[in-house]
């Protein structure tokens, strides 16, 4: 049993990576993370009084804090999913991409090294790898280049991991997987924004033709990776994830309008992403054959289970989308916890 040290753990991926390691490990897990708008501890409000579970509050990129929690909490383990994820906002404004993704990652990795951990997981993206034309796959030996100023500040932070690897000898692996979704997911990102507009009879904004091409995997597929590669990975390698479910957006958002019985006048054509990445696919041929991992989920019953989440939570994105979910650290954790 180890004691692991989960960054991000209140946002969608963490969420889920937080619940499957109590559910499915006898590990204890400290979620560190600075809520951002991203940061719901509302994800988790099923295990908050599990005794293996810890929440701290602090920013990655604010060394003394680091310092504060890894001498408290001595973990072993790293797992660090802590950033800004959303490629639309960091058209906007790249500065918070950069000081998270970038100066955060090496503050951890700094600070986890002094602390001797013993394995450091960093998640990042395919995207690092940039855009696919309509044919070929990602593989790990794939040259990175980036497109949006999220995808490029997540490769910088592989690079820092990767220096800290071969500079340093420090354990560190990275994982890249493709477009997630599933319960939790802030709906900002297509599926979720999509089911939640559907549902209130909104417009559904397809940028551009619609015809990109995401791969896409469902949550727990991912987070089944990541465990698997925390605990069996080796020290220097990347291991890319995906879902073997190239789907156009288009079709993706057709599909969520059928399963919720909607019309298709309800779809927008609005201007595209400046910079918009074509294609994804991931080769996730390395992780298959080292780790013997491979997607559970299948993409259409996936979908189905992954709206119907959303139609039987609706108090979770109306309160998500009203701003009442920021409330919830204070009422519920005001004063108990210790924070950065
Ligand atoms: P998310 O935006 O839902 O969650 C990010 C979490 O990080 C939030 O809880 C936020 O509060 C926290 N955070 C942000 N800045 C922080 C800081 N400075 N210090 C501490 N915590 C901070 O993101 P997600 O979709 O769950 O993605 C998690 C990770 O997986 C990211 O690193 C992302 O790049 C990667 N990833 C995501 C996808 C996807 O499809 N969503 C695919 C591949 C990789
Ligand atoms: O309103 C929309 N309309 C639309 O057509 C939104 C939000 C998106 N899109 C398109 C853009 C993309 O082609 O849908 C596709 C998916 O968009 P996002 O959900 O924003 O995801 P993407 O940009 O592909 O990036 C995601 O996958 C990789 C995550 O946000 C990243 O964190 C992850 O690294």
């Amino acid at each position: 049993m180890s004691k692991i040290l989960v960054t991000g753990g209140a946002g969608f991926i963490g969420s889920n990576f937080v619940r499957l390691l109590l559910a499915q490990r006898r590990h204890s897990v400290v979620n560190l993370d600075k809520l951002t708008y991203a940061g719901n501890l509302e994800n988790l409000k099923d295990v908050e009084s599990d005794p293996r579970y810890a929440f701290v509050k602090a920013d990655i990129a604010d060394r003394p804090a680091m310092e504060r929690v890894f001498a408290e909490h001595r973990p072993e383990v790293v797992v660090h999913l802590a950033a800004e994820s959303h490629v639309d906002r960091s058209v906007l404004d790249a500065s918070a991409f950069v000081l998270t993704n970038v100066l955060g990652t090496q503050v951890l990795l700094d600070v986890a090294r002094q602390h001797g951990v013993q394995r450091f997981v960093h998640v990042s993206t395919d995207e690092v790898y940039g855009s696919l034309g309509a044919t070929g796959k990602f593989s790990e030996t794939t040259p990175l280049a980036p497109n949006s100023p999220y995808s490029s500040s997540k490769a910088g932070s592989d690079l820092l991991v990767r220096a800290a690897f071969h500079t340093h000898h420090f354990p560190a692996i990275i994982t890249r997987c493709s477009n997630n979704y599933g319960p939790y997911q802030f709906p900002e990102k297509l599926i979720p924004l999509m089911i939640a507009n559907a549902l209130e009879g909104k417009k559904l904004p397809v940028y551009g033709d619609g015809r990109n091409v995401r791969d896409w995997i469902y949550v727990t597929d991912h987070c089944e990776a990541i465990a698997l590669v925390m605990e069996k990975g080796r020290d220097g390698e990347v291991y890319n994830i995906g879902g073997d479910a190239e789907r156009e957006n288009l079709h993706v958002v057709r599909t969520i309008l059928k399963l919720l019985g909607r019309g298709e006048d309800l779809i927008q054509y609005v201007k595209d992403r400046p910079g918009h990445d074509r294609r994804y696919a991931i080769d996730h041929t390395k992780i298959a054959g080292e780790l013997g991992w491979r997607p559970r989920h299948d993409f259409e019953t996936a979908l189905a289970r992954t709206v119907e989440w959303y139609v039987q939570n609706r108090p979770w994105w109306e309160r998500v989308r009203s701003g009442a979910y920021r409330t919830y650290y204070e009422t519920q954790y005001g004063g108990r916890l210790k924070g950065g």
